[in-house]
């Protein structure tokens, strides 16, 4: 129990009556409860904490969410294998706001080395990966008669993750990649509340909050102006994905092509549920001609996550998001204030460190995917996951989504690249252990490797760099 403040003045002088009262209109005065045991530093900065909280807006966020909450979810149905295509002007968009937690790491996810025998992070191949794109467009563009211009790569942070990965950036020379087409923008907090929707105390002065979820993107964008710059560079399509992918095509040109075929406003990959607890979201459509729209593995009753559709023998709900998802920029220019308006956030339980110790209670977040259901018109694009998805999440040791678990799938992708290329492997160790790495500014998906490989024999695991 703390030590009362000494100074009289200070125990006598109560809270601001005007914010108090603000307080009082959304039943969060609690949060002055401690300010008998405050020092005058303490007080100030409690009060400017409060006063930092846009009051009306986490009232409503908090209140919808709740209530949604509480609602029976209309009837969910699988989507029809007919929405699902089975066949391919961009900015770049990356989730790179969540905490390593799961990963053992306090670096930021992009920054982890998953052991690839280049060693590269995560945002070294995807910065390359990018490269690649532009050395093969200004191929290509030689042959035409319009300019190159270099691809924008806009990376949301998180008050967690923002210092750490602008240093990492730096330090690597944005790893080869212009500074100017590389734009750092930091996602909103939301405070966290208690099961009864009242804010939990980090400290005696400061209400804890958290990242506002990967949909933080929307509301971020649009209170940054990035929109604006978007179209000012000539921007019309986002290529979206989450950083823990190694395998991750970032502005993949033939998602792009059927993107614009499709004309669609927002499309995302797909790929085949591996198991029915698979950590991945679930395309459904909600009501028999409802939207489209992902229930989130944490959020998906476990007997539907089961369901066997009795013609095919696969899941009922067997699309997984993977995270990897196209925009327009018009429409995202429309989906922030639908969103906004709504205000509803998923309510995740957690235990939150708090003036009480850990407390359990809610960290209300905003999910990529909630965008779907205001799309106008949508599309899914199904991918193979041996060539697309590589999740990084959980520390090596785990059962799933580990380090290694995605060096494999990236070893045995390049080595079929290196074998079809007319390449030779040895290798001192079994083959489904091991592997070779092409790096990415020699191919983006195994294509101009003949030169390299043909006739060649290399010794796994090795990278090929040029
Ligand atoms: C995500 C997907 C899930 C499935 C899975 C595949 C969401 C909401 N869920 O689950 O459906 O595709 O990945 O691996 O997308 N992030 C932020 N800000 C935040 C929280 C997360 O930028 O406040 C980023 C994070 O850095 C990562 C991505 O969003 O790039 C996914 O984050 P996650 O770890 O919260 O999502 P996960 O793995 O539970």
């Amino acid at each position: 129990m703390r030590e009362p403040v000494m100074d009289n003045n200070a125990t006598s002088s109560p809270p601001p009556q005007s914010l108090l009262e603000r307080l009082k209109d959304y039943g969060q005065e609690d949060a002055f409860a401690l300010w008998d045991e405050l020092s005058p530093e303490e007080r100030e900065l409690l009060v400017k904490d409060i006063e930092s909280i846009d009051l009306p807006r986490i009232d409503r966020i908090t209140r919808c969410s709740f209530r949604s909450q509480g609602l029976p979810a209309a009837a969910i149905e699988p989507v029809p294998e007919s929405s699902v295509s089975t066949d391919g002007k961009l900015g770049v968009l990356l989730l790179s706001g969540g905490q390593g937690t799961r990963l053992g790491s306090s670096d930021p996810k992009g920054c982890f080395n998953i052991g690839l025998p280049s060693g590269k992070s995560l945002f070294q191949l995807q910065a390359e990966r990018i490269l690649c794109l532009q050395r093969l467009a200004s191929q290509s563009v030689n042959e035409g008669s319009t300019s190159f211009k270099p691809i924008n790569w806009y990376i949301m942070t998180s008050p967690f993750t923002d210092e750490p990965t602008r240093k990492f950036f730096e330090s690597h020379k944005y790893f080869g990649l212009e500074p100017n087409q590389v734009t750092f923008f930091q996602q909103g907090t939301i405070p966290c509340v208690s099961k009864d929707g009242r804010f939990i105390m980090e400290t005696p002065y400061r209400v804890a909050k958290s990242p506002d979820g990967n949909g933080g993107v929307y509301s971020a964008l649009k209170y940054s102006s990035l929109l604006e710059d978007m179209s000012m560079r000539g921007i019309k399509f986002l290529d979206c994905y989450g950083v823990d992918n190694a395998l991750v095509r970032v502005a993949d040109p033939t998602f792009l092509g059927y993107f614009i075929d499709k004309g669609v406003s927002a499309a995302a990959k797909v790929v085949r549920k591996a198991y029915p607890q698979e950590k991945v979201g679930v395309f459904v459509r909600r009501g028999k001609d409802g939207p489209l729209s992902v229930v989130e593995y944490s959020e998906l009753d476990p007997s539907l996550a089961s369901a066997i559709n009795q013609q095919t023998g696969r899941l009922r709900f067997c699309w997984s998001n993977v995270c990897l998802h196209m925009f327009t920029l018009d429409f995202l220019n429309q989906v922030a204030n639908g969103l906004e308006k709504d205000s509803i956030y998923h309510l995740a339980e957690k235990k939150i460190p708090s003036v009480h110790g850990q407390t359990v209670g809610y960290k209300l977040e905003q999910f990529i995917f909630d965008a779907f259901p205001y799309a106008p018109s949508t599309a899914l694009f199904e991918v193979l996951r041996e060539e697309e998805f590589a999740p990084v999440k959980n520390a090596n040791g785990s059962n799933f989504d580990t380090p290694d678990s995605a060096r494999l799938l990236v070893l045995r992708l390049h080595a079929r690249w290196v074998v079809a290329a007319g390449g030779f492997l040895t290798h001192s160790v079994p083959l489904y252990a091991t592997g070779v790495e092409v790096s990415p500014l020699c191919s983006y998906a195994g294509e101009n490797l003949e030169a390299t490989c043909r006739g060649r024999t290399f010794h796994a695991p090795c990278e090929i760099s040029y």
